[in-house]
């Protein structure tokens, strides 16, 4: 069995302590880079110095206190890698050889350090210069015969600075086709959200979480994920409030977890017991779960007149009725059947529920990466209104942002739905007719250039050929177009997905000194907690050669468009200036440029945490939706002779998405590999398969497109039978491009149907 340590015992030390700190040294060292990383390390989330390119999770109060995290310090390690992607290097490899390439291996090769223009004829990268990329940029999009050929796709590191010129630009250019990560992320908690009570982010900030009596982790891995998330539940543990873990998989950090900023616990070997409660459904079994507990306190409140918040909801909801009536006509059979847990579990939780005043509800992708994600959302919220927990102290609705600056780039603009309202801001300011029709978001801009409907890509940041789902019809659709553009810090796979012409645009990253014409610059982010604040690069830049986004774009807008809706440069030499046409057109961010400069920065009002509804009836509205007939994303049993599986798609620990630090997966016992697949004993011996044999996976579905990998060795695990786990983004080839979330368009890349087939 070689490569394999299947056979090892599981990780049985709590997550973070001397694990995490023994592993963010080897990836400082590994950086080849240490003290460069050291240095920015004490200045990550602290006042004066950069937000972490990591994850959204808000800050801690500082009182000079580090903030940083493991997969924190391997998130500014990997930026601050002394490795170029170079001319040189350009010239060593084609094109041809890198797909050949993994991800790992194109990403460690190091920093961008100046543009490069693909030629097709000797399939490589040449050097550029920078006023020829932006030509090159303008004369494709000036020449398509309608703006709406042209996308722009976002991932959330960008800031809000260089966000907001972005959708400026390319609103002002006619289009909005906003493809962005969040498409494939948190759009349904946005789109649930907003229908039921008028706003698509949480409503909750980090001072809830220490008056809340139980917190709710649904779908969420944050010992990985979000790690200093670990450190407020451990916080508000140690005060006695209940913690429920709500998750497919027994996750380590979700368990036990011992802070490597608290001397005490290192030196004992101690930890906090995070979790005592730790339910572990089906894949998509949430919403029926919700709906149990929904059940459980419409019975209870049959005897007790307090289980209900009743003032709450006549003052406040709508709808409440028709939802009652739908949980009634939910059996007990179909909650337990389809949640995978038993009645008693249910129980459980709606005593915890219905015990604690003020409860949070979080969570992340194991929520919003199913067909049904909308509708679960709106019953995470239904159950949260039916106790008024939302709009009070302790209490609240936080879906946990994935990149750190997700959020933000949707506050400023970046949606290929904008609202009215919006796009008469941009016109009373700018004096221009914004486009009005909605854009593609991401799986539409695949179908897009798949059908010749979109020509040039723009991406500003992201990985987008390894992101998105279908992998070969993805690559397809890239290289099909006039113009692949890549704003990036690191060589990736989309960099190798050409189109017929393709630029690299290499951009300085967070972590460094951004000088322009006016001095020093900050940009700015908003997190989970709707907290928007500086940042300030402290590095030097990776290569001399390197421009800022705020300038790549800058360059691009006045290359396609001219000075006459905004002199470009101007303001891209100072980003005080682009805050103040923030400030002009966005509410909330009235003395931008002041208020940032306070410790923490300043929070965005969210009209729901002040039980202002902005919904259609101005009411906070409860959804009456039927469970789903079925879970996974084409239930085609009949299709296949062999047991049809349920695989998600995950992260391992060392991974930011498609950014792949090492080969590890500590807490969940992997070493040295990522093609495993997690499987239940169960299914293991319906299949006769043993601890480390090799599978291939292949998508049931019924296209006749044939989707599938190999080489994945079986690995015994604690998951539920009939449910399997693999990393993405390996396992992308496997989602249908059609297998997307209703009415959010997200891939459905936590419930793909598959079968295992043994490899000799
Ligand atoms: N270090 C690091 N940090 C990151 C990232 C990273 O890749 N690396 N990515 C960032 C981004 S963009 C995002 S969106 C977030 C992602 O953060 P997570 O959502 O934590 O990421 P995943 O690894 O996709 O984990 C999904 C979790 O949900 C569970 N799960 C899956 N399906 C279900 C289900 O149907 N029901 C329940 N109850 N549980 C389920 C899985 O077992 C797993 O624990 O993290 C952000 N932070
Ligand atoms: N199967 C499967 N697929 C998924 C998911 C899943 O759970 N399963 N999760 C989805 C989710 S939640 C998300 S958010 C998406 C993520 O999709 P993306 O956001 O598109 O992907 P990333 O891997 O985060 O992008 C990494 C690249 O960003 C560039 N980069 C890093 N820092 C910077 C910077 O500061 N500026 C610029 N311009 N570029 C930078 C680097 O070149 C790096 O290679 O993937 C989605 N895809
Ligand atoms: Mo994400």
């Amino acid at each position: 069995m070689p490569n394999s340590n299947s056979s090892k015992p599981p990780y049985s030390s709590p997550a973070g302590g001397w694990g995490a700190l023994k592993s963010s040294a080897k990836h400082l060292i590994q950086s080849e880079n240490a003290m460069k990383s050291v240095k920015a390390l004490l200045k990550a989330n602290q006042p004066g110095g950069f937000d972490c390119p990591g994850c959204a999770w808000g800050d801690g109060t500082h009182a000079g206190k580090i903030d940083f995290c493991e997969n924190g310090v391997k998130a500014i390690a990997w930026e601050a890698t002394s490795k170029r992607v170079d001319e040189d290097f350009f010239k060593q490899y084609t094109v041809s050889q890198l797909q050949q390439w993994d991800d790992h291996a194109l990403e460690k090769s190091g920093r961008l350090t100046e543009p490069m223009l693909y030629d097709a004829r000797d399939d490589h990268y040449h050097p550029v210069s920078w006023q020829q990329a932006f030509e090159l940029i303008a004369k494709n999009l000036n020449q398509l015969p309608s703006p709406d050929q042209a996308l722009f796709y976002t991932s959330g590191r960008a800031s809000n600075e260089v966000a907001y010129l972005y959708q400026l630009f390319a609103r002002a250019f006619g289009t909005n086709n906003f493809p962005d990560c969040s498409n494939m992320c948190h759009e349904a908690s946005g789109v649930g959200m907003t229908r039921s009570i008028g706003i698509g982010k949480g409503t909750v900030t980090m001072e809830d979480f220490d008056h809340a009596d139980a917190i709710f982790v649904f779908g969420q891995n944050p010992g990985t994920n979000h790690p200093r998330m670990l450190a407020t539940l451990r916080k508000a543990r140690k005060r006695g409030a209940r913690i429920v873990a709500i998750n497919t998989l027994k996750e380590q950090g979700l368990q036990k977890f011992a802070d490597p900023q608290n001397p005490k616990e290192m030196i004992l070997f101690s930890s906090t017991d995070i979790s005592q409660y730790y339910f572990t459904p089906k894949l998509g079994g949430d919403m029926a779960i919700l709906r149990g507990i929904a059940k459980g306190l419409f019975e209870k409140a049959e005897h007790d007149s307090n289980i209900l918040d009743h003032t709450f909801i006549d003052e406040h909801c709508d709808g409440f009725e028709d939802y009652q009536q739908a949980v009634i006509n939910s059996s007990w059979d179909e909650i337990t059947q389809q949640s995978g847990l038993s009645r008693r579990e249910i129980a459980q939780m709606v005593d915890i529920y219905s015990n604690s005043k003020n409860v949070i509800f979080t969570w992340a992708m194991g929520i919003t990466q199913h067909r049904h994600s909308v509708a679960t959302v709106r019953e995470l919220v239904n159950v949260l209104l039916l106790r008024g927990n939302i709009g009070k102290v302790g209490a609240g609705a936080c879906p946990v942002r994935g990149h750190s600056n997700v959020q933000g780039n949707r506050t400023v603009g970046i949606n290929e739905q904008p609202s009215m309202q919006f796009l008469a801001a941009l016109k009373a300011r700018y004096q221009f007719e914004p486009p009005q029709t909605s854009g593609f978001n991401t799986v539409d801009s695949i179908h897009a250039m798949l059908a010749g409907k979109a020509k040039v890509f723009i991406g500003l940041g992201g990985n987008f050929a390894a992101a998105t789902p279908d992998t070969a019809r993805s690559y397809q659709a890239l290289e099909q177009c006039d113009l692949t553009v890549h704003i990036s810090t690191k060589l990736n796979r989309s960099h190798v997905i050409t189109g017929k012409s393709a630029l690299i645009l290499p951009c300085l990253g967070r972590t460094e000194i951004d000088q322009q014409a006016s001095g020093q610059q900050q940009i700015t982010v908003e997190d989970s907690m709707s907290m928007v604040h500086g940042s300030r690069g402290q590095n030097a830049p990776a290569s001399e050669h390197l421009r800022s986004e705020v300038a790549i774009i800058a360059g691009i807008a006045t290359a396609t468009l001219g000075d006459n809706l905004i002199d470009w440069s101007k303001i891209s030499a100072n980003y005080a200036l682009i805050r103040d046409e923030i400030s002009a057109v966005i509410p909330g961010f009235k003395n931008y440029n002041q208020r940032i400069e306070t410790e923490r920065g300043f929070y965005l009002d969210n009209s729901a945490a002040q039980r202002e509804w902005k919904t259609l009836t101005g009411k906070a509205s409860f959804s009456a939706a039927i469970l789903p007939s079925h879970l996974s994303s084409t239930v085609t049993e009949s299709l296949s002779t062999q047991p049809v599986l349920t695989l998600q798609t995950l992260r391992s620990h060392d991974q930011y998405n498609t950014s792949i630090y090492g080969l590890d997966d500590r807490y969940r016992g992997i070493h040295g590999q990522r093609k495993v697949v997690f499987i239940n004993d169960e299914d293991m011996a319906n299949q006769r398969l043993q601890d480390g044999d090799l599978v291939s996976i292949v998508t049931v579905s019924n296209d006749n497109i044939t989707r599938s990998v190999s080489g994945f060795r079986v690995v015994r695990y604690q998951i539920p039978a009939g449910c399997i786990a693999a990393y993405y983004p390996e396992t992308n080839p496997l989602v249908p491009l059609e297998s997307v979330a209703d009415d959010c368009g997200t891939p459905t890349y936590k419930s793909i149907s598959v079968i295992l087939k043994p490899q000799v």
